[in-house]
């Protein structure tokens, strides 16, 4: 599977930028899990040591446990060295749209907070221009569900709840919230729209991630062979 060969390899690269003794932002998503597995291998080996990670969701914190990445939480640091995160859109200005999997209000936090946040993706999440692929997730207090579903239309997007797969009712996020994916036409100004967004009373955070990334490694195929660029 050519995707997952993309995968596997940008996050086999991003993990052999870690060095030891490095605090470690770990994102979320099937691409950074690899990094983690990697990671994880490489304290194994003896190769790498005293690192340390930061998780953004439970599923982060579940896959560090399970490759024996130590993990602390950001009032026990005061710096994170590296944040490796995956992304669902990346544009020509290395403007992200993450959420895919529900988990980028803390992955904001850390990936931010980080002195370097690289994005680790497979070259099928390369855009021209953000919206184009994916819908923006915005995170929202369930209480403030209605009015900022007609803000968010006010807005010019198009809002729909994310109901859950596996689980009957709306997907919940690791802070308790409802998710709503917001179809844009097209999204012109990402650094407008973020804030104007976050500026809805109700609505937590949004996958809009400007002026955040500071590397963007994408997996590709190339004669067959995986190679990260
Ligand atoms: O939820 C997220 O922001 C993830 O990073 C997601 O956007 C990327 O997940 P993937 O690597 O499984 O595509």
């Amino acid at each position: 599977d050519p995707i997952k060969l993309m995968k596997q390899e940008v996050g086999k690269a991003a993990a052999n930028r870690v060095q030891s003794g490095m605090i470690v932002g770990l994102g979320t998503g099937s691409t950074t899990a690899y990094a983690i597995e990697f990671i994880g291998n490489r304290l194994k080996s003896g190769e790498l040591k005293d690192i340390i990670g930061i998780p953004t969701s439970f599923q982060a914190e579940v896959l560090a446990k399970k490759h024996g990445v130590p993990l602390t939480t950001l009032d026990a640091v005061d710096h994170i060295d590296i944040a490796i995160d995956g992304a669902d859109e990346v544009d020509p200005q290395k403007n992200l749209i993450k959420g895919g999997g529900a988990a980028h209000t803390r992955e904001k936090v850390v990936d931010a907070f980080a002195d370097q946040f690289i994005v680790v993706v497979d070259s099928g999440k390369l855009v021209e221009k953000l919206g184009s692929t994916f819908l923006l997730p915005v995170e929202v207090i369930p209480m403030a569900l209605a009015p900022t579903l007609r803000a968010i239309e006010k807005l010019g997007g198009k809002p729909e709840l994310r109901e859950g797969i596996r689980k009957a009712g709306p997907v919940i996020t690791d802070q308790g919230n409802f998710v709503i994916d917001v179809k844009f036409n097209t999204i012109e100004n990402p650094a407008e729209l973020e804030k104007a967004l976050n500026n809805i009373p109700g609505v937590l955070e949004n996958g809009l991630f400007v002026g955040v990334a500071d590397l963007i490694l994408v997996g590709e195929v190339q004669e067959g062979q995986p190679v990260v660029r």
